[in-house]
């Protein structure tokens, strides 16, 4: 029907069949941006403890933090046999749900991997873990929210006491509002996708970019999730609003939407293209670490397009109808679907595949295949874009 088809539709390709007052444009449409797990209730297992941190400057600030009441199971960074390799440590930001518990699940189960679950939301986590049945002690959860850099730094401080190596780093969590009317911001005042998805996984990396050279794990790896419809060369990213940084003014402008756009190109705000920017900025920051550190360091920096896990969290605040029928639309017209556990047993493979170290590539897989490196759109592999962005993100976050 006609609403069937405006609901997979993208907000530009809107069927205007009762004009604009009528509200039938996708952006008109009521949504429930709820999250389904938002007000779960305490576990037993769980208690909140009153943690003392120091900061830098050796103040001492209270603050409250869910931890697990079983102790970190730590493995010194030593091989414990001759040829046994000791256990990963691997953090994995947005853990709680969609990819990145299935990411967390599937390398749980290989008993080689230490999962640490960088969630904004402790209980969530928790219980997703338990749902998909990980063992306590093949992970912890630490509390992050992309969307402060003070959480960003708080984190990276609270890893750095835990004195684990760090093997690899997964930037996984994302949001996506395609149909907010308006701008939201994160603590620092940066538009809330490029915010989260971009500017706090990039100060994330950057400080814990040391750890990782120290670590003497034999494969060292940073992973950034990526996005086909970030990626202009393929029929997914020319859907509308498709993906442009611009000259990146509303970038360099800070993205606050008072003297300056929300948008990195400068633009109006529109929630679905602020998503596949972020997606273009993530794919640009693998490449300019590439170029910077890996010669140098040795860690292998990749991105990935994991397929189309359209029955995730990410969609939850798109129309009812959207999610009713994305999966569908995605298995059977697009065959680009993929489960959440077949698309976390791709990024595990990016994660620990002894074959997957090749640095600076973006991967992709087709249905049932092999993973293959793919090819990455013009603005999504343009160098200078890719260093304009890492210096104007540097200044952003405060690293210069
Ligand atoms: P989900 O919504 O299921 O997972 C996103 C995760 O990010 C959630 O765990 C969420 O936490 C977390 N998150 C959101 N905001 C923050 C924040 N401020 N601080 C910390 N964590 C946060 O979506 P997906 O699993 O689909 O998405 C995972 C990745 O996969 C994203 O990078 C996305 O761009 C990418 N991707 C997804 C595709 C798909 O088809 N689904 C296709 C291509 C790429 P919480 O549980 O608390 O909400
Ligand atoms: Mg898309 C081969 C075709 C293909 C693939 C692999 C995707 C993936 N999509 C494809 C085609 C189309 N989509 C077509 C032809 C349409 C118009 C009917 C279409 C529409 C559409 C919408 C409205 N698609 C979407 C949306 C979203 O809101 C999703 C989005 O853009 O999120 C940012 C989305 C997606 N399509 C995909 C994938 C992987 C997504 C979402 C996830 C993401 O990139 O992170």
């Amino acid at each position: 029907t006609l609403n069937a088809a405006a609901a997979l539709l993208p907000p530009t390709f809107s069927i205007h069949k009762e004009g604009k007052s009528g509200g039938a444009s996708l952006k008109d449409s009521s949504f429930f941006g709820v999250s389904i797990s938002d007000h779960v209730k305490a576990d037993s297992a769980l208690k909140t403890k009153i943690e003392f941190i120091s900061s830098r400057k050796s103040s001492t600030i209270v603050r409250a933090q869910a931890v697990a009441t079983t102790a970190p199971t730590f493995t010194p960074a030593t091989f414990q046999g001759k040829k046994t390799l000791r256990k990963g440590t691997v953090i994995i930001t947005g853990a709680s749900s969609g990819l990145g518990l299935a990411t967390a699940k599937s390398l749980a189960e290989t008993g080689k991997w230490h999962i640490i679950m960088a969630c904004r939301d402790f209980l969530k986590a928790e219980k997703a873990a338990q749902s998909v049945g990980m063992s306590k002690e093949n992970y912890t959860i630490m509390h992050l929210d992309l969307s402060s850099l003070d959480s960003v730094r708080q984190f990276v401080d609270n890893f750095k006491r835990s004195n684990r190596p760090l093997d690899v780093l997964v930037c996984n969590a994302a949001v996506y509002q395609p149909t907010a009317r308006e701008p939201s911001f994160t603590a620092d005042g940066f538009e809330l996708s490029v915010g989260t998805n971009h500017l706090g996984h990039f100060l994330l990396s950057r400080l814990l970019l040391d750890d990782m050279k120290q670590s003497d794990y034999p494969s060292k790896r940073l992973i950034i999730v990526g996005s086909i419809t970030g990626n202009t060369n393929t029929l997914a990213g020319n859907v509308p609003p498709k993906a442009n940084l611009g000259d990146v003014r509303g970038l360099q402008g800070g993205l606050n939407g008072l003297n300056t756009s929300s948008m990195i190109d400068g633009g109006d705000f529109d929630g679905a293209k602020a998503y596949k920017d972020s997606k273009v900025c993530n794919m640009l920051t693998m490449q300019e670490f590439h170029r910077r550190y890996h010669e140098d360091t040795g860690i292998t920096f990749s991105s990935l397009y994991p397929g189309c896990i359209a029955t995730t969290g990410l969609f939850r605040e798109h129309i009812p109808l959207f999610r009713m029928l994305f999966p569908t639309f995605q298995k059977y017209v697009t065959k680009g679907f993929v489960s959440e556990e077949e698309a976390g047993k791709r990024l595990a493979q990016v994660v620990s595949d002894p074959s997957l170290t090749k640095s600076g590539v973006y991967w992709s897989w087709n249905k049932d295949s092999a993973s293959f490196e793919n090819q990455l759109s013009q603005e999504a592999s343009d160098a200078d874009k890719a260093r304009k962005v890492w210096e104007i993100s540097e200044k952003l976050v405060g690293l210069s």
